[in-house]
C-alpha cells in the first residue's frame, strides 16, 4: 500500500531529474537575488524595423526576406556597450536571441549557412556578446527559438507561421510535403549542443515557444523533443536555468521558471510564491520598431520592476537594437533613468521579495522586503504632500530613513500604527523609497 502511495505521488508529479526543490532553490539563488535582467531581441527583422514577426505578419517568403540577410551589416555592433548599459541600469543578467523565429543565427553554427558569419558582419556575434557579459560581470543567457520559419524541414502550422489561404487542413498538408520534423528535431539538438558547448558557462537558456492546440495542430513537446532538449541542456550545463515554454507543464522540473509576458503590474500578484520572470518591452514590439510610439514612461517601467519584486519575481526588460547594432535614443534614455533610480535605490530590489502579510500599503504604493536583513522598503508611488505618512500594521519598525540618502525620518508609534514625518517636497526620484528596519 505504501508503495502504491509513492507511485501515485510520482504519477501526479512527473520528474525528469533527481533534484529536490531545496537543491533547485540553491541552483537558482543568483537569479532570484538578481531580480532584474535585460532581454535583447536582435536579428534580420531589425532591418525591416517593424516587428520581429514581420516575415509572418506580411507573409514574406524566403526570397522576399532575403534582402535583409544581404543587407545585414551591423557596423556599430558593440556588445560591450550593451553590457555596460545593462549593468549601469542595475541589471544582473542578459538574454540574447541567438536565433529568433526567422531562423537566422547570430552564431557560427555548423548546421546552417543562415548565420551572421555569412553576412557582411562576418563574425560570431554570440561569442562577442558572451565575452562582453563576462567582462562586465553579467550572467549570460541565450534565447533560442523553437519555431523556425526558414528551416526546410520545419512544418508549416495552420496557425504559425502562415495560415494557408483557405485555412483548410488539406492546404496545410500540401504545404508540408517533403518536410520532416524528425530532421528538424535533430537540428534543434545540434544547435543547442553547439550553444551549450562552445561558449563556456551559460547561465540561462530561454527556449521559445510551444503552441499545442485542440485540433491536433500546433507544436508541443513531442514536436520539439522537449524532454531530450531539457536533458541535453542539463547534461551540458548542470547549473543552467531554463524557462517554461517547452510544453512540459506536467513535469515538476520541466522548467525552472514561469514567463508571464507583457502582463500589467496588477496581474503579477497571482504568481506570488512561484519562481517567475515577467518579460516586458519598452514599446510593444520585441525587435526594433522605428515607428512605434507607445513607449512606456519611466514611472511605468519602475512600476513593473518594483511590482515584480513586491510579488517575489524578476523583470527582464527588452531592448531591440537597431540594424546597425546599437540601442536607439529612446532605449538609452529609458535605461539612463532606470540607472539613476537604481543607483540610489537598488537595495530595495536585490535579494528582496514580498513582505509578510501584515505589511500592506495604501493603494498604488508597494512594499518589498529583504528577508535576511529584515528590512522593509516602502515605494511611494503616491508621495504624501502633507508632510507625514501613517502605516497601519508597521508597529514593530525600530528605525526609519529614506533609502536614497539614509536621512532619518522621525517616527512615532501608536498601537500598531507607525507615523513618519516626511519632507513636504518630494525627493528627486520618481518613486522615493522608505527604508524601515525591523531589527
Ligand atoms: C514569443 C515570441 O513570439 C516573441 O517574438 C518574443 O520573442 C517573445 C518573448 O516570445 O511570444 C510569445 C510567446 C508565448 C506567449 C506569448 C507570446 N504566450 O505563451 O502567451
Amino acid at each position: 500500500l505504501m508503495l502504491l502511495g509513492t507511485q501515485t505521488l510520482f504519477a501526479q508529479q512527473k520528474q525528469i531529474f533527481a533534484e529536490t526543490p531545496a537543491q533547485q532553490k540553491q541552483r537558482m539563488a543568483w537569479w532570484t537575488d538578481a531580480r532584474f535582467g535585460m532581454f535583447v531581441h536582435w536579428g534580420l527583422y531589425s532591418l525591416a524595423a517593424r516587428h520581429e514577426w514581420v516575415k509572418n505578419y506580411e507573409k514574406l517568403n524566403d526570397q522576399q526576406y532575403q534582402k535583409y540577410f544581404d543587407r545585414f551589416n551591423p557596423d556599430q555592433f558593440d556588445p560591450n556597450a550593451w553590457a555596460k548599459q545593462a549593468k549601469s541600469a542595475g541589471m544582473k543578467y542578459m538574454v540574447l536571441t541567438t536565433k529568433h523565429h526567422e531562423g537566422f543565427c547570430l552564431f557560427d553554427s555548423k548546421y546552417t549557412d543562415y548565420k551572421s558569419t555569412k553576412t557582411a558582419a562576418k563574425r560570431d556575434l554570440v561569442r562577442e556578446y558572451v565575452n562582453a557579459c563576462r567582462n562586465n560581470g553579467l550572467k549570460v543567457g541565450f534565447y533560442y527559438s523553437l519555431l523556425d520559419w526558414h528551416h526546410p524541414d520545419y512544418t508549416v502550422d495552420n496557425i504559425y507561421p502562415t495560415r494557408p489561404a483557405n485555412g483548410s487542413d488539406s492546404a496545410y498538408t500540401r504545404m508540408n510535403v517533403g518536410r520532416d520534423m524528425a530532421k528538424y528535431r535533430a537540428y534543434l539538438k545540434n544547435q543547442i549542443t553547439e550553444l551549450l558547448t562552445n561558449y563556456g558557462k551559460i547561465d540561462v537558456i530561454w527556449m521559445d515557444f510551444s503552441f499545442p492546440n485542440k485540433n491536433g495542430h500546433g507544436k508541443g513537446k513531442d514536436d520539439w523533443g522537449s524532454i531530450e532538449l531539457i536533458k541535453l541542456a542539463r547534461k551540458l550545463q548542470p547549473g543552467i536555468i531554463i524557462n517554461n515554454r517547452l510544453n512540459l507543464e506536467e513535469y515538476r522540473d520541466g522548467a525552472d521558471f514561469e514567463t508571464p509576458e507583457q502582463v500589467k503590474p496588477a496581474e503579477l500578484e497571482k504568481y506570488k510564491g512561484k519562481l517567475w520572470e515577467t518579460c516586458q518591452t519598452f514599446s510593444g514590439s520585441w525587435g526594433y520598431y522605428r515607428d512605434e510610439n507607445s513607449w512606456k514612461t519611466h514611472r511605468q517601467l519602475l512600476d513593473l520592476l518594483i511590482t515584480s519584486v513586491a510579488n517575489g519575481g524578476n523583470l527582464i526588460l527588452n531592448v531591440g537594437p537597431t540594424a546597425r547594432g546599437e540601442f536607439d535614443y529612446r532605449a538609452n534614455r529609458a535605461l539612463d533613468s532606470l540607472a539613476y533610480w537604481m543607483r540610489a535605490n537598488n537595495k530595495a530590489i536585490y535579494g528582496c521579495t514580498y513582505a509578510p502579510d501584515q505589511y500592506k500599503t495604501a493603494a498604488g504604493d508597494r512594499v518589498t522586503y529583504d528577508p535576511l536583513k529584515k528590512i522593509l522598503y516602502v515605494h511611494l508611488f503616491n508621495y504624501p504632500t502633507d508632510g507625514k505618512i501613517g502605516l497601519p500594521g508597521y508597529g514593530k519598525v525600530k528605525y526609519a530613513q529614506f533609502l536614497h540618502d539614509s536621512s532619518e525620518l522621525k517616527m512615532t508609534t501608536s498601537g500598531d500604527e507607525l507615523t513618519l514625518v516626511l519632507p513636504k517636497k518630494k525627493p528627486i526620484y520618481e518613486v522615493p523609497v522608505l527604508q524601515l528596519f525591523l531589527e
